[in-house]
Order: C-alpha cells, then sequence, then structure tokens
C-alpha cells in the first residue's frame, strides 16, 4: 500500500510551503548575506535599499528583541551577523517587501563595509592552529602500541573525501503568521519542529508556547533540514513579529546551494596493521574534520564517524581521534549517514590499499575481518547478531562473485581500454541518536465516534514514507484497516518537546510510542467488549475489525465497539511516549552502549571503465540488506536505491568548487552534478537478508534511510579496481570525489588533485 502523499505527488497536488495559500497581506523576505569569507563589520548602508520600490522593513541584529542565537549543541552562531562575518553568504540582514522579486532588488542596493580577515578553508592548517569548534575527542580498544610490534604488515595513508550538497527538491522555506495574544504559527519545512520551536522563541524572548511550529511534509531533506530550516524560520518570525503581517521567506535555489550548509569534508591520516594471516591487528586514525564556521551539529557527527570507524570488522586494537576543524564556509550539517560515510570510506581505503600492497583481493581481507557476535567495537559496544558475516556470505554466494571476478580478469586483459571492475562493499550501522537524550518520542492517538482514527507523532514526512508504516503500526495495533487510520501533520502543539526526524530512527521511536498509546485505548476497549461478553478482558482481540473472545469471532465489530465504549463515557484518546530502553553513553571514558542494534549488509558493485577518455559507470549493484521485518517492503526498497544512487553520486560526480575567497562556485545545477535518473546504474537489485536478526524496533522492523547510502562506497572501489588494471594507482593519498578528471589524471600517473 502506498501513501496518501504518493497520489497526491504524481499528480502535483501535495501542497508545500511555497504553495500555501498566502494569507492577505503577506510579505515577502529575502536575505542579504555577507560578501566575503572573513571580515569584521565596518559600516553598512541599507538607506538605498530601504527607498527601493515595495520596500516594508530592513531587519538586522540590532532588531532581535531576544537571544541572536542558533546553536543549539554550542551557543555560537548568530542569526543575523553583528560585527564579523565568517563565510560568503552568512545572513546579515533580512529585507521585507510586498513581492518577493521587490525584497531580492533590494537586497541588491545594501552596502557594506567589511574589514577583510584572512579566511582559513583548510581543516588540518586550522587544527594546526588549535581553531577547533570543540575539544579533540579519542576512542581507544586494546593497546596499539604494543600491536604494531606483532604486525607482518602495516599500511599507511591519507584519505579525503568531499562534500556534498543535499539538493533537497524543496529549497529551505517558511511562512510565520502572527495571531492573536503573542501567538506565532511557523509553517516550515523542518526535521525538527522542536528546534525551530525554541529557537524561534529565544530569537523573540517569548515562551515556547506562544510558538506554533506545523510541519505537513517536506520536499526532501536528507538531513540538510535537521538544524538549518531553522535560521529562515526564525527570520520570518522576526519580521512577521514586527511587522505583525504574515511573512515568507523561500530561498531560491541557488541561494540555497550558497547559504546552506552541507555534508563534512574530512581529510585523514590512517594506519593499519595486519598479521601474517591478514587478521586486522591495529588501527589508529585521525580524523580532519572541516565543521565550517560554525559547530551547527559538528560534534555530534564527528562522534558518529568515530563509532563507525571500523565499519563491519573487528579490530582488537584501536586508537582513533577526531577534530571539528573551524574553517569560514557555511556550517557542514548533517546528512544521511551523518559522518560514518567518512569514517567508513577510510576504513576501506585502508583496506584497499593494504591489499593492493599484498597483492590479494580486497574482498579476502574484509571477509577474514568481519564483525562476529560478541567482537567489542571501539566504544565500547558488542556485537549481537551474525548479519555482517550472513549478508557478506549469501551476497558472494547468490551474485556469483567468485566466477565474475574471474571472468572480468580475463575481460580486462584482452580489452586494452574497456575495463571492468569489481568491490563488495559491508556495512554496519549504529541506530539511535548517539545522544541518548534525543531516543525519546511522543503520540496522540484519538478514535472518533465513526472508529476512524488520527494519529499525531514528532515524525516528519520528507518523502521517505514515515507516515505509509505508521500506518500500518496503528492499524495493526488496533486491528483495523489502514484506511481508517489517518496520520496528521507534525505539529508542536499536539505532541511537545519533539526529537528531529533523523538518525533512520523515525518510524522506531514514533512508531513504539504510536503502539504504546493504542495500546492503552486498547485495553480500555478490551474492558467494554470483555463486560458486554461476560468474559475477562484478556479473552477479548480484536482483529479484522470484528471483536474476538478466544478464537471465536463474536458478533461486535469495530465501529459497534467504539460507539459502545464511548456511550459508557470511556475515553477513546491516549498520548503515550516512549523511551529507548538499554541505551547509554559516558563521554569521560568514551564508553558506553549508544545504539539499540546495527543494521548490516552487503553490496557487490560492478564498475565499467572507459580509461581512453576517463568515463566510468557503474553497471551494477547487488545487495544484501537486512531490513528486519520489512513494515513496507516498497518503502524499504525505495530508500536502499535511492540511498544507494546518493552513495554513488557522492564519491563519484559530485564536487563542490569554491573560489579562492571561499565563494561556491558550483551553485546550481549546471555546474553541481547530480546523480539523476540517468546516472543511477542500469541494474540494481535489493534482495532482504531472510531470517534476520534480532533485535529490531517495532514489529521487529529496522530502520532504512541511511544505511544504504554507504553502499555507495563500493563504486569508488569498483572504478578504482577497473582503473588498477590498466595501471599502478598509488594508494598513499586516497581521494574523493573520484570525478573523470581526477580518473585520467591517476590513469596518466598523476596524484588526484585537491
Ligand atoms: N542526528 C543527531 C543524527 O542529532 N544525532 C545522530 O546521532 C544522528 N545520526 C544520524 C543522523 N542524524
Ligand atoms: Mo539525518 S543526517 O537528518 O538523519
Amino acid at each position: 500500500m502506498s501513501s496518501p502523499d504518493t497520489f497526491a505527488h504524481v499528480r502535483a497536488e501535495s501542497l508545500f510551503v511555497d504553495d500555501l495559500p498566502e494569507p492577505a497581506g503577506t510579505l515577502h523576505a529575502a536575505v542579504f548575506g555577507s560578501p566575503v569569507a572573513h571580515g569584521a563589520i565596518r559600516a553598512m548602508d541599507v538607506e538605498s535599499a530601504a527607498m527601493a520600490p515595495g520596500v516594508i522593513a530592513i531587519f538586522t541584529a540590532r532588531d532581535i528583541p531576544g537571544e541572536n542565537q542558533l546553536g543549539v549543541i554550542i551557543e555560537d552562531e548568530p542569526l543575523l551577523a553583528e560585527d564579523e562575518v565568517h563565510y560568503v553568504g552568512q545572513p546579515i540582514a533580512v529585507v521585507v517587501a510586498e513581492s518577493s522579486a521587490q525584497a531580492r532588488e533590494a537586497v541588491k542596493r545594501i552596502a557594506i563595509d567589511i574589514d577583510k580577515r584572512p579566511p582559513e578553508f583548510d581543516p588540518r592548517r586550522a587544527a594546526a592552529r588549535g581553531d577547533l569548534i570543540a575539544p579533540a575527542r579519542t576512542l581507544s580498544l586494546g593497546n596499539v602500541d604494543e600491536a604494531w610490534a606483532r604486525c607482518a604488515t602495516i599500511v599507511a595513508g591519507r584519505v579525503d573525501s568531499g562534500g556534498q550538497e543535499h539538493l533537497y527538491l524543496e529549497t529551505q522555506a517558511a511562512l510565520a503568521i502572527p495571531e492573536a495574544r503573542g501567538r506565532m504559527r511557523l509553517y516550515t519545512g523542518t526535521q525538527s519542529p522542536s528546534v525551530v520551536q525554541r529557537v524561534a522563541a529565544r530569537i523573540l524572548a517569548c515562551p515556547m508556547h506562544n510558538i506554533e511550529v506545523e510541519v505537513q511534509r517536506l520536499g526532501g531533506a536528507f538531513g540538510g533540514k535537521e538544524e538549518q530550516a531553522t535560521p529562515w524560520a526564525a527570520m520570518a518570525a522576526l519580521a512577521a513579529q514586527n511587522l505583525q503581517r504574515p511573512v515568507k521567506l523561500v530561498l531560491l535555489r541557488h541561494e540555497d546551494m550558497r547559504m546552506t550548509g552541507k555534508r563534512h569534508p574530512y581529510s585523514t591520516d590512517y594506519r593499519l596493521g595486519l598479521d601474517g594471516n591478514g587478521r586486522f591487528l591495529a588501527f589508529e586514525a585521525t580524523y580532519y574534520q572541516n565543521s565550517g564556521a560554525a559547530a551547527d551539529l559538528s560534534p555530534a557527527i564527528l562522534e558518529r564517524s568515530l563509532f563507525h570507524a571500523t565499519n563491519s570488522y573487528f579490530i582488537p586494537n584501536v586508537q582513533i581521534t577526531g577534530m571539528c576543524c573551524r574553517t569560514n564556509l557555511p556550517p557542514f550539517t548533517a546528512f544521511r549517514g551523518f559522518g560514518a560515510p567518512q569514517a567508513m570510506f577510510v576504513m576501506e581505503s585502508a583496506i584497499a590499499a593494504a591489499a593492493e600492497i599484498l597483492n590479494i583481493p580486497a574482498l579476502q581481507l574484509q571477509q577474514a575481518n568481519l564483525l562476529r557476535p560478541g567482537n567489542e567495537l571501539p566504544f565500547g559496544m558488542r556485537i549481537e547478531g551474525d548479519a555482517s558475516r550472513r549478508s557478506f556470505e549469501t551476497a558472494l554466494a547468490r551474485f556469483d562473485v567468485k566466477a565474475r571476478r574471474e571472468e572480468i580478469a580475463r575481460h580486462n586483459e584482452t580489452s586494452p581500454y574497456l575495463k571492468r571492475g569489481l568491490a563488495i562493499m559491508p556495512i554496519c550501522f549504529g541506530i539511535s541518536f548517539t545522544n541518548t537524550t534525543l531516543n525519546q518520542a511522543g503520540a496522540l492517538v484519538h478514535i472518533y465516534f465513526d472508529g476512524s482514527v488520527s494519529v499525531s507523532t514528532g515524525a516528519v514526512e520528507m518523502g521517505q514514507g514515515v507516515l505509509t508504516k505508521l500506518r500500518r503500526i496503528v492499524a495493526f495495533a488496533l486491528g483495523i484497516a489502514e484506511t481508517r487510520v489517518r496520520l496528521e501533520s507534525t505539529n508542536t502543539t499536539r505532541v511537545a518537546n519533539i526529537s528531529p526526524t533523523s538518525a533512520s530512527t523515525g518510524t522506531d521511536l514514533n512508531g513504539a510510542a504510536a503502539v504504546i498509546a493504542c495500546r492503552l485505548i486498547m485495553e480500555r476497549l478490551k474492558t467494554v467488549a470483555a463486560a458486554l461478553h461476560d468474559t475477562t478482558p484478556e479473552r477479548i482481540a480484536i482483529r479484522e475489525e470484528r471483536v474476538w473472545i478466544g478464537d471465536t469471532c463474536g458478533p461486535l465489530d469495530w465501529h459497534t465497539l467504539v460507539q459502545t465504549a464511548y456511550s459508557q463515557r470511556v475515553d477513546l484518546s491516549a498520548h503515550a511516549f516512549y523511551a529507548t530502553p538499554d541505551i547509554h553513553y559516558d563521554k569521560k571514558n568514551e564508553k558506553g552502549h549508544p545504539f539499540a542494534y546495527h543494521v548490516c549488509g552487503t553490496a557487490v558493485v560492478e564498475a565499467r571503465l572507459d580509461a581512453l577518455r576517463g568515463t566510468a559507470a557503474i553497471e551494477s549493484v547487488q545487495i544484501i540488506h537486512d531490513a528486519g521485518r520489512s513494515l513496507d517492503l516498497l518503502v524499504d526498497r525505495g530508500q536502499v536505491e535511492g540511498a544507494v544512487v546518493q552513495g554513488i553520486g557522492w564519491l563519484t560526480i559530485e564536487e563542490l568548487v569554491h573560489s579562492p575567497e571561499g565563494r561556491l562556485l558550483s551553485d546550481s545545477l549546471s555546474s553541481y552534478k547530480i546523480p539523476d535518473f540517468h546516472f543511477a546504474p542500469p541494474r540494481i537489485e535489493v534482495d532482504f537478508l531472510e531470517d534476520p536478526s534480532a533485535p529490531g524496533a517495532v514489529m521487529q522492523s529496522k530502520a532504512i534511510g541511511e544505511p544504504p547510502f554507504m553502499y555507495g562506497i563500493g563504486a569508488f572501489f569498483a572504478i578504482r579496481a577497473a582503473m588498477r588494471s590498466v595501471r599502478d594507482i598509488p594508494c598513499d593519498l586516497i581521494r574523493a570525489p573520484l570525478t573523470n578528471e581526477q580518473i585520467l589524471r591517476q590513469l596518466e600517473g598523476l596524484p588526484p588533485a585537491e
């Protein structure tokens, strides 16, 4: 069953923020951003802008009644710059006019005088100067110093990965509507309604109950609206509050690309030691995360990198250090995978380097070191289940890896320019917010007296199908048809203190809360039914919209039962709360059990390379993925396919290009390549692991959003394998994205260019 949104989407009937009917008198805002990457503001002249046609008002930091502060993890980011600017595009002023075109015209008339300071764009140089956003963190297991002496082989090198633009279809947008008695209603496209509510209240100096955040659906997010939908909503609220008129702020695509943060680029030094049998003995890494100009979510993202440093492998001796390095770029932010892809790319690069040096297939090293039940990870958590190994073995067998490797080797020997390459990519991704506090959710369920059901949770629908899954969960919990269940918009007045819909936890957390709410109502309904049938509530069940007494289907249907309960003055509404049990983390000792479970799987990726032109394409991706007991196979398949394509895009074609002054040059779809429908591999095969490993989440399902992104890493190594059939490629510096230009350079014997 597809979601109600599916039909509305294909008929272009779904409304996004910019499509909402505008209340009479709505004004439009545009943002003036810093023209330079670093400097002190000497003076700003807004007079000419204020005189421009249609302009109503211009707001700067001075107009903020509350705290000029966006930061949630660290309070280091003003909504509007005051004395200093730290990246090109940093918001300084908000212009409000009768139309958005007039507002944008006026923005061009703002003149600013900035005393420029030297900008820093390189995370390693920032770290060398000690410019870190938070103290460095180190995780360790065993004793690396002692282990190195026992290693038969040690490989070391540097691995760089680039940023990634989210390119959600709907750009950042907000509509703020002032209402009576100080209330402000905010329509916005955010993954984090309560963060918007909290920050807007802080900016406006009002209690949170004055701010109502309403989210119907997002046109994609991918992490880009976990933290960075907030400023635009806060700016619209600031203007609306001041003018007491509705204000809408919708970014144009190039504004969105220039002003908002992206996936963090990382630069990493590593060392991997192996014994004579190819067993990993020791791993050391130092991650330099390019965090941009403010903290945003960077410390949490770095933490997830550290938790995924060893991917699907057991390494008994590990020492890894990560640093959030401050640079003069827009604050980098959450993006599907949240730091794990960057770290897992390093691990796979280290394995590739070791395999290349030992002249053995990488899959041999991967296979020899896969996680087994009971293995300890560097942060103290032990692995349950054997999905890593089972998915790996199943993939090798089902996708005929041995025979294909031989066939590819034969092909490459006889084909001078058209080469093929194969890579295996296992993944193991921890599910739960690494910040334990965030692993909570509320749900509000109403049953109306006609038997129809209304469900509100904190989950935000962004195309991932969370409402489809929640509807199924609720229908199952109540024993009724899905058509009776309506999932409401996400609204901070119905569910409070909402955690972001992110970390792949939307269904796990909100689904669990919804189940508890349904159970509360079910207990009451069973008591009513039991009295009617002269039995005990324990013997009553509701299935297929009928009341069952033991194994007998009774005369009562759902509708009658609900009406009877209502007439007996029984509460047909429930609010419930869920907090993931048994998770904890001790940051001082860097040990704990931060994840409810891991999601594992294995991909087999095949690439084709035209060595003359330097062009590569991914022919096929074949996957064995542990989705638990899927709540919706179609939704899960869609998530896997989309994630894989997005992951391949990150490592092969998506390239952020900045001018030497720190201005984003790749700010449109003509200069930034994204993986579109035509780019997608012609063959993506997704098989779900039979007999999924426990534990799972709601109804033994598993989180699906992020883990499959990292299958895309296999594309890099499949192309690299094809390149290596042309010539040796040095492994001391491995750099993504592997664009056509980089392929050609390396086939010419040059190192990858910065
Ligand atoms: N957001 C967050 C996330 O705040 N904490 C996390 O651990 C996380 N993981 C993945 C994606 N978003
Ligand atoms: Mo996210 S990267 O908002 O799950």
